[in-house]
């Protein structure tokens, strides 16, 4: 057996053959392997000729579309875009940017896929944090992030920052910080325990705190347990725009792990839609479908546009839902409204009590028959 098929189910930039496999990669895909492999991220110019004139039209065009006057004028407002993509062709371009798949692909082993956008117009000033307790895979660490600087960054427009080695660390979770199953249906309560966690291990194991000082059009990849987050905005004045793109890669089942009460055999799988196709992926492990996805293969194919989509498909069971009871539920809500108004929920077969908690509150979608 080859080093690869040996351990089929780990990203070849962890595997323990690393040093075989990236002898097999061009030169430059293997720069970026060596350097994800070793520090956790690696460093690229963006490879689209047309990216200047996408991320100075997303930069004139964003802040008339979400609004923004009023934080202008120093109002609170949220300027975190989620999913972007899915009106904007240029968000979408740049999630799918072909070159960028076919990097990622190569260095861990398996197709990659995008399937969440954020844009930014300023520095996050979030705390340091991994992704692999919001988006995991099974197996896991099939998962990455693009940071693309829309700008030049410097230390006082709140760069990203990072612990280069800290995507060594074991992808604790729950179970391994006494997190009960009980306490997950309150909106990850225990969320501080592990940001505590990482600053402590980083200290611990001295690691020193880096930031990216981008050029514009420069990006970042970062591993699915590097700890990273946003540095203090020092200069509140200034913008940073930049966008993130979250990717999974093909053939694995994608979760939630904070969320998952794992040893009563309840994994929240996610609805993951492709964004190149617009499509929902089947969480697969090992070549088997698991989870929701199991349900919705045998939902008949429907087209979102009709107005009678939600009609042709079996009612969506409300009493499964462990989002049923959460404290973000507003008074009212009606699950077989929210999935009839929204014939694009139905389609991807997401349980709409989770669709609105995690996402259809802050997109404002209704909820209820006024
Ligand atoms: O852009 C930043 O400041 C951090 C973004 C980030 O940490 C994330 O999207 O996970």
């Amino acid at each position: 057996m080859s080093p690869a098929t040996l351990l089929d189910g780990v990203p070849l930039v962890e595997s323990p053959f690393f040093d075989d496999l990236v002898r097999q990669l061009p030169p430059d895909w293997a720069r970026i392997a060596t350097d994800l492999h070793r520090q956790g991220y690696a460093v690229f110019d963006f490879p689209d000729k047309h990216i200047i004139e996408k991320m100075d039209g997303i930069v004139r065009d964003f802040p008339a579309r979400y609004g923004w006057g009023a934080w202008e004028e120093g109002k609170s407002v949220s300027t975190r875009i989620q999913d972007a993509w899915q009106t904007d062709q240029r968000v979408r371009d740049i999630a799918a940017n072909p070159a960028v798949l076919d990097i990622l692909s190569a260095i861990y082993g398996r197709r990659a896929f995008p399937f969440q956008t954020l844009n930014f117009p300023v520095g996050t000033q979030q705390a340091g944090h991994a992704d692999y307790v919001h988006f995991n895979s099974i197996p896991d660490r099939f998962m990455c992030g693009v940071w693309l600087a829309f700008e030049d960054i410097d230390d006082d427009n709140g760069p990203l920052f990072y612990y280069p080695g800290s995507h060594r660390w074991p992808t604790y979770q729950n179970e391994h910080l006494g997190i009960s199953h009980r306490r997950i249906n309150d909106q990850f309560p225990e969320y501080h325990r592990y940001v505590d966690l990482w600053e402590r291990m980083a200290q611990k194991q001295g690691l020193k705190r880096e930031t990216f000082k981008a050029r514009k059009g420069q990006a970042l990849i970062w591993a699915a347990n590097l700890v990273h987050g946003g540095s203090v905005q020092n200069d509140p004045y200034r913008t940073r725009w930049s966008q993130v793109t979250h990717y999974f890669f093909e053939d694995c089942a994608y979760t939630t792990p904070l969320a998952n009460d794992t040893y009563n055999g309840k994994v929240l799988y996610r609805d993951i839609v492709d964004i190149r196709t617009g499509k929902p992926v089947a969480n697969v492990v090992s070549g088997e479908q698991v989870g929701w996805a199991l349900r919705r293969a045998t939902k008949p194919d429907l087209d979102p546009s009709r107005k009678d989509a939600a009609a042709t498909l079996p009612r969506y069971d409300a009493t499964e839902s462990r989002f049923a009871s959460h404290p973000e539920i507003p008074e009212g809500f009606d699950p077989a409204f929210y999935l009839d108004a929204h014939p694009d929920l139905v389609a991807a077969g997401v349980d709409p009590y989770q669709h609105y908690v995690l996402f259809g509150k802050t997109e404002g979608r209704r909820f209820r028959a006024e």
